[in-house]
């Protein structure tokens, strides 16, 4: 008999109530009704150790960092670097220095597309993006083709709102200089097979940016086992403050690149004569960057981290699943966004009433969903629809909130009927 003891793997069960009572503002009402906050690919609510870190930093630790010798600077500057190696573990990336904070998503890919695409990508030179893109993957995108002259391609999706992966190949050549793909998509929730893209791309020699905004919330992500070469994502949808985000960059490329923005702390040394730029991450940090911000969002992973990144994403499957069913009872819905792999994103629309109406219903009963484009045109023109109402989940929200979700719409059905 084998004396040793085999572990148990007990998956921690998760508490949502536990989970909701760190919310101060999930115990809110709108319009007398309690709120229903389903607009977490816009931006997630913050727990109170996030605000309280907040206010321990304002309160005890506040002085611009990297720059002085006394306390609070040294303070200040401690908490900064430490969160950076909580968001370097947070994703596990290789080296600290290969995390640079932005001010969110769109500061990062800008920063790539002017650091490495203005410095690598020339007239002729291929760029592919895919049909699922935010529109802060593709405008700086064509911004730089109008400058460069270089050429966008496009990798499309099928009905169910999934990457056609067969074609992706296909569309590399010699003049490929990149690829940038979403990890999971925000307007209909597909999660990408980026990993595999990632490898058929490096096959060909081409880096990968991924723009993380909606899978950093919602989904473990290791950009070792990933192996992209950029991964972006924005601290507003993960819990923490606006005003910051973060570039992942592998160093080697980092290194090659041109700074996005000049001034302070981004320098070794100025003259008129010549100007040193600093060592990564710092080339990138050019001023006073978004310090409480930025300690903020450390806080942020801290919190996520404790609870688990795969108990979040399981819980979530439970309501998209769940959501999902509920759904089809619905006579006039449709949904737009059914991919095999898909991340708690419901977006919709509803026979004869206009997504704008959904919304503007939804929140007298205290529902909040976001209605329009979702910035991702390209999707709607797909799927032949101006708009959709989309309902986003976190770990936060409940089965009885996609209840209050279901009956929201059956009124607003009734409304128009
Ligand atoms: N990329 C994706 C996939 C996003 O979903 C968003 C924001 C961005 C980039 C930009 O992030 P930012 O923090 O720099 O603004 N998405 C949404 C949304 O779906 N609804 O509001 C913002």
């Amino acid at each position: 008999m084998n004396a040793r003891a085999e572990p148990i793997h007990v998956t921690p069960a998760f508490d949502v109530e536990r989970v909701r009572a760190d919310f101060p503002i999930l115990q809110i009402e709108v319009e007398g009704k309690p709120l229903v906050y389903l607009d977490n690919a816009a931006s997630s609510q913050m727990p109170q150790p996030v605000i309280d870190r907040l206010v321990r930093y304002q309160s005890t630790e506040h002085a611009n960092i990297h720059r002085a010798v006394h306390t609070l600077s040294e303070r200040a500057t401690a908490a900064y670097e430490e969160a950076r190696a909580k968001l370097q573990r947070f994703i596990n990336a290789p080296d600290v220095r290969e995390v640079i904070f932005t001010s969110g998503t769109t500061e990062a890919i800008n920063l790539v597309m002017h650091g490495y695409g203005r410095k690598f990508i020339q007239a002729g030179d291929e760029i592919i993006l895919t049909t699922l893109e935010h529109h802060s993957n593709i405008v700086p995108w064509q911004m730089l083709a109008e400058e460069t002259g270089a050429i966008i391609r496009v990798l499309p999706i099928n009905d169910a709102g999934e990457l056609c992966l067969d074609q992706f190949e296909p569309l590399f050549n010699d003049r490929t200089k990149l690829v940038g793909v979403s990890h999971v998509s925000n307007a209909l929730g597909s999660i990408n097979p980026v990993k595999q893209m990632i490898a058929l791309a490096h096959k060909r020699g081409v880096p990968v940016l991924v723009d993380g905004a909606q899978a950093a919330p919602h989904l473990p992500v290791d950009v070792q086992d990933l192996d992209c070469d950029f991964y972006a994502f924005s601290g507003h949808k993960l819990c923490g403050p606006t005003g910051i985000g973060v570039l992942y960059g592998k160093a080697a490329l980092l290194e090659k690149m041109q700074p996005f923005k000049g001034g302070g702390d981004m320098i070794l040394s100025v003259s008129f004569e010549k100007t040193v730029y600093n060592a990564i991450p710092y080339k990138f940090e050019a001023g006073t960057p978004p310090i409480a911000a930025a300690i903020g969002l450390g806080a942020a992973v801290d919190y996520l981290s404790a609870i688990g990144m795969d108990v979040i994403a399981a819980h979530e499957h439970a309501l998209l699943q769940y959501a999902t069913s509920q759904f089809s009872d619905l006579p006039g819905l449709r949904l737009i966004g059914t991919a095999q792999d898909k991340a708690a994103v419901l977006s919709f629309t509803l026979d004869g009433i206009h997504p704008h109406d959904v919304g503007t219903l939804l929140n007298q009963d205290g529902i909040a969903v976001r209605t329009g484009h979702h910035c991702a045109q390209p999707v709607m023109a797909r799927f032949k629809v101006p708009a959709t109402t989309r309902a986003s989940f976190a770990f936060y929200n409940t089965m009885a909130e996609v209840d209050a979700l279901v009956a929201g719409i059956r009124s607003v059905q009734k409304v128009f009927a």
